[in-house]
């Protein structure tokens, strides 16, 4: 018999791989690796005869998901906001702490003046926070810069970051999240700024995956942003959108325009909107911890993303002002409490779905043959434990390319 060598083979775990409508459970299973990919997996039972491993890993009982995605930060910038949330306790609201030059352009001003090592001094702890729970693949957008220099040492400093620390790093530019001093009532002046000079020389540096917008009333409109996403088609750059979070504004229906990778928060979108995201097949990002952050009332409309068919990835939206938030698992319990999301819909939301939020749907996400070999251990009973449990750290192990990489 021909023997089947592999890298490394993991036995005595079960695995929920994903894949699939559900968890996806094998218990007592088993899974091999080479070159970095999953060669096989399955039953223990099941297992090959002629598998020669060059390394074996006890699970000890544990469980083996694919590695989580957080499909949608803004993790590099440096300052705190602590004193707005405070100040929106005692009354003021968003709205009124940006009109009043505060919100997103305090953290530019914050992040401009911080020297490289600085932003990433202050970045990388948030990063390490989410490794500890199990993340293979993080989205940082830029957007702190508002100007080329800086949202070019905010994407660099996200790069460096994925290298350093381990992690695979999937880069938006994200220009047009709001609009900078120099700018002021010149938004479209920005805009050409963004689809003329900036967008097409971070490009250029190979510093984007993709092209992000924030349209809102106090951000910018869906012509705005529709030139901002023609500048990306023209580099055949995907792009995501920040959509319809504090009114409808018809984002939905703009990012389905563009089949984007995905459309976020989706708080006000209509029922055409969601219509339109099932059938450009984009996946909508539910972000309950700015939901929770802003007291916001209004609920993503869950039930017609379902009824739809639109896929849902779940993420943190890491950011100073709305959603300081650091903890993935956290964000599974709250997507189900407070959006209504099952436990299974949760974790497919920061693994397969999360993946195809990023254009990588076929490369990571779920546990299958020839898939990139990201996994997460966790000393849980079952994979609900993941959603139900708050505070608990229950990873114990990260594998990123078939190799492990022990939280830090
Ligand atoms: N994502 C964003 O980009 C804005 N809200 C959100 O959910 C605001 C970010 C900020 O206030 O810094
Ligand atoms: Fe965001």
């Amino acid at each position: 018999m021909q023997s089947m060598n592999v890298d490394a083979l993991w036995i005595n775990v079960h695995l929920a791989t994903l894949d699939g409508a559900g968890y996806g459970i094998i218990d007592d299973g088993a899974i091999a690796v080479r070159a970095g990919r999953i060669a096989w997996l399955g039953p223990r039972s099941a297992l090959p005869e002629e598998m020669v491993p060059a390394l074996t890993h006890d699970g000890r009982g544990r469980w083996l998901t694919p590695g989580l995605i957080d499909c949608h930060t803004h993790l590099v910038w440096a300052g705190s906001r602590a004193r707005e949330f405070e100040q929106r306790l005692n009354g003021a609201t968003y709205a009124e702490i940006a009109a009043a030059g505060g919100g997103i352009r305090a953290t530019m001003w914050a992040t401009r003046g911080a020297g490289d090592a600085r932003l990433r001094a202050q970045s990388a702890p948030r990063l390490r926070a989410l490794l500890t729970e199990g993340v293979t693949t993080v989205e940082i957008k830029s957007g702190y810069g508002l100007e080329p220099e800086t949202e070019a040492r905010q994407l660099a400093v996200a790069r460096a970051l994925g290298q350093s620390l381990r992690v695979h790093v999937v880069t938006s530019f994200l220009g047009a999240h709001a609009l900078p001093p120099e700018y002021e009532s010149r938004a479209d002046a920005y805009v050409d700024l963004l689809c003329t000079r900036m967008l097409p020389d971070l490009h250029a540096q190979g510093l984007v995956d993709a092209v992000d917008a924030y349209c809102e009333t106090l951000a910018f409109t869906a012509e705005q942003v529709a030139r901002v996403f023609d500048a990306a088609r023209a580099l055949r750059l995907p792009v995501k959108l920040h959509a319809d979070q504090l009114s409808d504004g018809g984002g939905a229906a703009l990012a389905a325009r563009y089949r984007a990778l995905s459309a976020d928060h989706l708080e006000y979108s209509s029922e055409a909107g969601i219509r339109a995201l099932a059938q450009a097949g984009t996946v909508a990002v539910l972000l309950p911890g700015a939901y929770y952050l802003l007291r916001e009332t209004r609920r993503p409309p869950v039930d017609a993303l379902r009824r739809h068919g639109v896929p849902m990835a779940v993420a943190t939206d890491c950011n100073p002002g709305t959603s300081p938030c650091t903890s993935i698992l956290l964000m599974l319990n709250m997507a189900c409490m407070l959006f209504g999301l099952t436990p299974e819909e949760a974790l497919a939301g920061v693994t397969r779905n999360a993946a195809r939020a990023l254009g990588l749907h076929g490369d990571r996400g779920r546990l299958a043959p020839g898939l990139r070999a990201d996994f997460a251990l966790w000393d849980i009973e079952h994979p609900a434990d993941l959603v139900y449990a708050l505070g608990a750290r229950p990873c114990v192990g990260r594998v990123v390319d078939g190799i492990s990489a022990d939280p830090p």
